[in-house]
């Protein structure tokens, strides 16, 4: 059985994947009405469905468990970007704000004795693990391509790839 803490916190965990599934949806739409970037637009809507998953998981574990998964109100994500770099760094800093939601969750199940959660949120810090590396390595190439419209062209085509780790 949750403790209302716990069950309070994997709540806001719920509402943090909602709002990352729809910030990179939205992240998709702009990326698909620029012309070229049909590889960043499908990692986007990729991710969208990944962000989904994640919150499914908790949403099934809170029920599960005893609890009560309330699904929230959503406020609306950045729809529009000035640059493609933008766009990543936006990226990186959404990554890097729910690794850290994740770790307070670790912590908050460890100071609670809720060894169940914390065994299930282990899930949680390797995704979180491999989604950094991801958007840190997007973020490394896009500097370096600079405006070089070819490099751009290759990162484009070749995105698919970084995140399947090929
Ligand atoms: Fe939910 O995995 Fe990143 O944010």
């Amino acid at each position: 059985m949750l403790s209302k803490t716990i069950q309070e916190a994997l709540n806001n965990q719920i509402l943090m994947e909602a709002e990352s599934s729809q910030a990179y949806l939205a992240m998709a739409c702009w990326a698909e009405i620029q012309p070229g970037l049909e590889g960043v637009t499908d990692f986007f809507y990729l991710q969208s469905d990944e962000e989904r998953q994640h919150m499914l998981k908790l949403v099934r574990f809170v029920n599960e468990r005893g609890g009560f998964a309330a699904i929230p109100a959503l406020p609306q994500p950045m729809l529009t970007f000035p640059s493609i770099g933008k766009l990543f760094s936006e990226f990186l800093q959404h990554e890097l704000k729910v690794s850290n939601s994740i770790n307070d969750l670790v912590h908050l199940s460890l100071a609670e004795k809720d060894y169940a959660t914390h065994n299930f949120l282990q899930w949680y810090v390797n995704e979180q693990i491999e989604e950094e590396r991801t958007a840190r390595t997007l973020n490394d190439k896009l500097e370096m391509i600079g405006d070089d419209r070819s490099g751009l062209y290759l990162f484009d085509r070749d995105i698919m790839n970084v995140t399947t780790g090929k």
